[in-house]
This record gives structure tokens, C-alpha cells and sequence, in this order.
């Protein structure tokens, strides 16, 4: 079984190292790993924010664990070569488009949402995010209007195969857990999203044991801080489900305890937490491995096909929070290093 590391940017190298021993430490039989650069650390070394060395590591890994990418350095540079379009790219060419988010409160970390506690502590749920389609893939550009001024556009589109491929993915995982399907859009005001929502309605009918609802994201992002406890799975797409699921972390204490998943159907996988490269903090030891970690039990489960070993590093997970382990973001002081081995002592 081999594992691509591609730690990137900021804070992504602490972070996956961490990861890294804890996947050490269950001395699982066979696996090797592949370290690859993506990211404005690729861009530095070798030009490209996704060198085609590291996409050949991707594509024959069984897993990809990531970091995270983004790097002030690089912000003038053209959006081709930004360290953002590694992940973008790395989705698009493993053709990884179904993004998988569980938001679930741990108990000890309750007092840390920005919600209240009681409320916090209703919240389990699961955003599956488009990720292969949305504004993020569609031409982009500048120009200049009639009267003269610079304008930029994105074009957001959506065709009826992507929207009912992850409709599936939304469908399955709704029926692997309580049964609810929310699927968010703007049918009000886009044609995407009515779409989106026409196709949705088409493939419930392969599901009859999953009750569906529909809403608007608007409406969505209010009921995710008025009553998050509705929820079971959201499906949405790539940009309303960046967005979302970045609010749903403040919900549940903290953006650094959200692990993800992508997948493409293939059992190939990439793994990685849902924040970015946080460069005000890199090197300073004071990021949360926590996501990185469950982001690799994600992994053990998804693509190795090892759910024992995964249940036992979220059980150390939560038993290392039981214990007190607590960084920066957590209102503790534990480094980066501290939070890796308060997770080994507890597995
Ligand atoms: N680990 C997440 C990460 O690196 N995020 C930076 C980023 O470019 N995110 C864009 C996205 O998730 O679509």
C-alpha cells in the first residue's frame, strides 16, 4: 500500500508529520510511503505548483495524505501558478469529486464553538462537497466593458452527470447514516442550481429510503448556527460547500479539528484537513495536528480498507482531548509536537 505524502505549505509539513507517526506507531504490515512537493513549496523548487513528478506519485499511490497549500510569496503570481491550483489540479486529474467533511462536536471541545454548548453538542454531520465542477473549473478572466472598466468573470457551471454523480455519493451516505438528505443550492436565483436541484429530485427516486429536503444556501449557512442539530448529510456544490463547511468548524470549536476526504469512486483517495497553510503560525510549532490526524484515519478507512486501526486513532484522538490535550486553538498551549504525542500516548 503506498501512501503519497504531499505535506505543501505553512504549517502542512508540522502537520503531516504528525499524521506521519501516528500512522508509524500502528505498525501497519506493507506500508511505504512517497513524498511529493505541491503548493508554492513545488513552485519554489521546481516552478510548478503541481510538477508532474508529484502528479506520477499521485496517481500510483493508493492514498494521498495532504497538507495544506497557500503562500503569500506567490500572491502575484499568475493564477495558473498559484500553490492553490495543486489541490485544484490533483482533484480534477484523479478526477477526485466527491468531498467528504464530517462536523461532529467532541464533547470536552463543546464550550469552544461559537455556538452555545448545548446547541454545539447537537451538531453531527457530514457536508459532501462537489469538487471536479462549480465556478472553481469554469473559464475565467478579465476584460474590459464597454464604458471602459476592468472586469473579471468566472463562469459558474454544472452539467447533469457531475451534479448526479455526487447526488449518489450524497444519496449513499445518507443511507449509511441517518437517513437525511439535505441538498443546499440557489435554485432561486441560478440556473446551476435549479439544475442542480432537478437532477437531485431525479436520483432520490434510486432512494426512497433517504428523506430528502431542499434549501437555499442562504438559508442554509443561518440554520447551521440557529439549529445545526437538524442535519445529517448536505450535499452541495464546490463553492457553497468551501464556504459551508468552513463556518460548520467554527460550530463545532475549531477549524483545525476538521479532517476530509475525497474521493472518486476508484477507492484511490485524497485526505487532507479542511483549513489551509495558516503562514502567520508556520513554524512557530503552534498548529492542530487533530485534523491531519483524523484526516488520516479517514484514510485508513476509505482506501486501505483498515477500519480497525482508524477507529483506534479516533478513539486516541478523543481520549488525548479527555486527557486535556489542547493547542493554541483549543484556548491551550500545547505545540504542534505535544498534540502528536498526547494522540501516541493514548493509542
Ligand atoms: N488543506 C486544505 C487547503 O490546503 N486548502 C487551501 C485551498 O486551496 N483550498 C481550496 C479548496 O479546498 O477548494
Amino acid at each position: 500500500m503506498l501512501i503519497a505524502l504531499f505535506p505543501g505549505d505553512g504549517i502542512g509539513p508540522e502537520i503531516v508529520a504528525e499524521a506521519k507517526r501516528v500512522l508509524d506507531a500502528l505498525a501497519i504490515d506493507g506500508l511505504t510511503y512517497a513524498d511529493g512537493l505541491v503548493g508554492g513549496a513545488a513552485y519554489k523548487a521546481m516552478g510548478h505548483p503541481l510538477p508532474r513528478e508529484t502528479l506520477d506519485i499521485a496517481r500510483s499511490a493508493d492514498a494521498i495524505l495532504f497538507g495544506a497549500v497557500g503562500d503569500p510569496d506567490c500572491d502575484a503570481l499568475e493564477r495558473h501558478l498559484r500553490p492553490e491550483q495543486a489541490i485544484l489540479g490533483l482533484r480534477k486529474e484523479l478526477g477526485l469529486f466527491s468531498n467528504l467533511r464530517p462536523a461532529k462536536v467532541f464533547p470536552e471541545l463543546a464550550h469552544e464553538s461559537a455556538l452555545k454548548p448545548e446547541v454545539a453538542g447537537s451538531i453531527d454531520l457530514l457536508i459532501v462537497r462537489e469538487t471536479n465542477g462549480d465556478v472553481y473549473f469554469g473559464e475565467k478572466g478579465f476584460r474590459t466593458t464597454a464604458e471602459g472598466h476592468r472586469e473579471g468573470y468566472d463562469i459558474m457551471s454544472y452539467n447533469e452527470a457531475e451534479v448526479r454523480r455526487i447526488a449518489h455519493a450524497g444519496f449513499q451516505a445518507a443511507r449509511a447514516r441517518r437517513g437525511k438528505l439535505c441538498s443546499v443550492d440557489k435554485a432561486n436565483v441560478l440556473e446551476t442550481s435549479q439544475l442542480w436541484r432537478d437532477v437531485v429530485i431525479e436520483v432520490a427516486s434510486d432512494y426512497p429510503d433517504v428523506a430528502l429536503s431542499h434549501m437555499y444556501v442562504d438559508n442554509a449557512a443561518m440554520q447551521l448556527v440557529r439549529n445545526p442539530g437538524q442535519f445529517d448529510v448536505i450535499v452541495t456544490g464546490n463553492l457553497f460547500g468551501d464556504i459551508l463547511s468552513d463556518q460548520a468548524s467554527m460550530c463545532v470549536g475549531s477549524i483545525g479539528m476538521l479532517a476530509s476526504a475525497t474521493l472518486n469512486g476508484s477507492g484511490q483517495g485524497l485526505y487532507e484537513p479542511i483549513h489551509g497553510s495558516a503562514p502567520d503560525i508556520a513554524g512557530s510549532g503552534k498548529a492542530n495536528p487533530l485534523a491531519t490526524i483524523l484526516s488520516a484515519a479517514m484514510m485508513l478507512r476509505y482506501s486501505l480498507g483498515l477500519s480497525e486501526q482508524a477507529d483506534r486513532v479516533e478513539a486516541a484522538v478523543a481520549q488525548a482531548l479527555r486527557n486535556g490535550a489542547r493547542s493554541a486553538d483549543l484556548g491551550g498551549a500545547m505545540t504542534t509536537v505535544e498534540m502528536g504525542d498526547a494522540v501516541l500516548a493514548a493509542l
